[in-house]
């Protein structure tokens, strides 16, 4: 099987929901799944084929939902199965398809499973999780350490989130015979495929070793002993049964490694994320930190991925998620250029080779938020990290800036429908704050202007649907060395090609395209109203982008 042989999952465009952020119904501050199904004909506006839904089920919220307390029943926060059903329904009439979230690295503490196994060594449910009287060095992602014993326990869990995420022990053949299950369970009702979280994770190096300093826990336990006989078996016995998208989580992929997954002939999962391009904003001082992106970097890294995986395996895009701060406060400029620099981004996003994957508030060129204090914030992974640094006598004031920068919280804000008080998200006081910028950053004004952020997602991935060569065609990267500017054709045998010419900064710049033959070159798209004069083609505007027809 090549590469270009044609799937639908490779064609969809994907729009992420996280339906805590969404859209309320009831007035509780908290979205719900009635949101969604009251926002499909706007999410059909996108042209969007698949939505993929942040978890839903039932779960105490430690880390918004990724703690299941049990995976085949719908948290009452976000309705009821009915509601779930409709939803599939309602979406299928649109011709768009339900992608769940797969968690199953862990489950919450809260799930029946670890309350059995946490009481005695004779529980039944004992070796689902994983116990030792001796902690190993292991870190948790979510601080500090990946081991907790309770007052009432004799052994230590262990957890590599928070410590309300215990792991699920994969050796134990009867954890893979029930995720089998919980999987077919919403398979046959009709959802359209998983997104898979950390699932490189879920299978432990042997012995559990202590990780070498300087190692993060992810790329020590990644990919680890049995992984991908867990992802065969997964395919055999459950997906190849079903016509659906896959895509995994995978924290610490190379391109070499993926393929082990992604490669069509290994029977395991179709795509996966990878996050090569997510840390290039990382300043000195490390995660917490942040920097102006170096645009060779990014360049050569997502060119590796392509270059790695094209006519071998394919790859998903994402440019934000409910993980990372908001692309524009990122990449692109949130202040004089919001409007442009998203519409930058947006096209690199939409014109790489694999599934793209829009972020709710993306189309809208939402950005982070102006956060005033800690109290505003609800991730557990924000928490924590505060709480590690005011234990080691950090100051505030030395890191708010960085953790507002960069905290999860920032793509959680509510949805800006409108310019009304709580953005049209809800009636009442949502969970988080809204941006204050929603009075001019919402659906119902962009809606109406032709030149915003959200008509320019709308016509690029109408395009983007159009073009197979967009979708499968090869990609070339020109004046590979410029760093300001990121250019690059796309070419599939037989079809049209496209330029495309990305302005990374917030100044003018020049690109070489020597030996591209721009004669029949028609400018398709632009974030500038005057980009169509053909002789300063090699000259950019700040934060412009254009995509030539050649
Ligand atoms: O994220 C895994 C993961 O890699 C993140 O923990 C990442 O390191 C961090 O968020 C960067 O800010 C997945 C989910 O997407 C995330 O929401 C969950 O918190 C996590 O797994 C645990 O389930
Ligand atoms: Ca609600």
């Amino acid at each position: 099987m090549k590469n270009l042989e044609r799937f639908w999952w490779k064609e969809a465009v994907v729009y992420q929901i996280y339906p805590r952020s969404y859209k309320d119904t009831n007035g509780d501050g908290i979205g719900d799944i009635k949101g969604i199904i009251e926002k499909l004909d706007y999410i059909q506006s996108l042209g969007v084929t698949a939505i993929w839904l942040n978890p839903i089920y039932k779960s105490p919220m430690d880390d918004m939902g990724y703690d299941i307390a049990d995976y085949k029943a719908i948290d009452p926060l976000f309705g009821t199965m009915d509601d779930f059903d409709e939803l599939l329904a309602q979406a299928e009439k649109r011709g768009i398809k339900i992608i769940m979230d797969l968690v199953v690295n862990h489950t919450s503490d809260e799930h029946e499973w670890f309350q059995s196994a946490r009481k005695s060594k004779d529980s039944p449910y004992r070796d689902y999780y994983i116990w030792r009287n001796q902690p190993n060095n292991w870190k948790s992602f979510f601080y500090p350490t990946a081991w907790t014993k309770r007052d009432d326990m004799d052994q230590y869990y262990l957890h590599l989130f928070s410590q309300r995420q215990p792991d699920l022990n994969w050796d134990n053949p009867k954890v893979e015979q029930e995720v089998h299950d919980i999987m077919r369970f919403w398979l046959d009702k009709g959802i359209g495929g998983w997104r898979m979280d950390v699932i490189n994770l879920i299978s432990k190096p042997v012995g559990l070793p202590d990780v070498p300093e300087g190692k993060h826990i992810g790329a020590w336990v990644g990919y680890a002993n049995r992984f991908h006989e867990f992802m065969q078996n997964m395919n055999r016995e459950v997906l190849s049964k079903y016509d659906i998208m896959t895509v995994g989580e995978t924290p610490a992929a190379t391109p070499e490694i993926a393929l082990l997954t992604v490669a069509p002939e290994r029977k395991e999962l179709q795509t996966l994320f990878q996050f090569d391009g997510m840390d290039l904003d990382h300043g000195d001082g490390g995660y917490w930190t942040g920097k102006k992106i170096d645009v060779n970097e990014w360049r050569n890294r997502y060119s590796r991925w392509h270059k790695g995986l094209y006519n071998k395996g394919w790859q998903s895009n994402y440019i934000q998620n409910h993980d990372q701060a908001r692309a524009v406060s990122r990449f692109g400029d949130d202040g004089e250029y919001r409007v442009e620099s998203a519409k930058m981004l947006a096209l690199w996003n939409l014109t790489q080779c694999g599934t793209p994957y829009i972020y709710q508030g993306e189309e809208l060129g939402m950005t982070n938020h102006p956060w005033q204090s800690p109290d505003e914030w609800q991730d557990v992974e924000m928490i924590n990290a505060h709480h590690f640094k005011q234990q080691r006598g950090e100051k505030l004031a030395d890191y708010f800036a960085g953790m507002s920068y960069r905290g999860r919280d920032n793509s959680r804000t509510p949805m800006q429908w409108d310019a009304s008080e709580n953005a049209g998200f809800s009636k009442a006081k949502p969970w988080l704050p809204v941006n204050p910028n929603h009075v001019e950053v919402n659906v119902e004004s962009e809606d109406k202007d032709p030149n915003s952020v959200l008509n320019f997602y709308r016509k690029l991935v109408a395009l983007r649907k159009e073009s197979l060569t967009l979708i499968y065609g090869d990609q070339t990267m020109l004046d590979d060395s410029n760093d300001k500017v990121i250019a690059y054709t796309r070419t599939l045998e037989g079809k049209p090609s496209f330029l495309i010419l990305l302005n990374f900064r917030g100044e003018a710049a020049s690109v070489n395209l020597d030996g591209v033959n721009l004669d029949n070159a028609e400018l398709l798209f632009s974030n500038y109203e005057d980009a169509s004069i053909i002789n300063r083609i090699t000259d950019l505007q700040p934060w412009e982008c254009q995509l030539y027809r050649l």
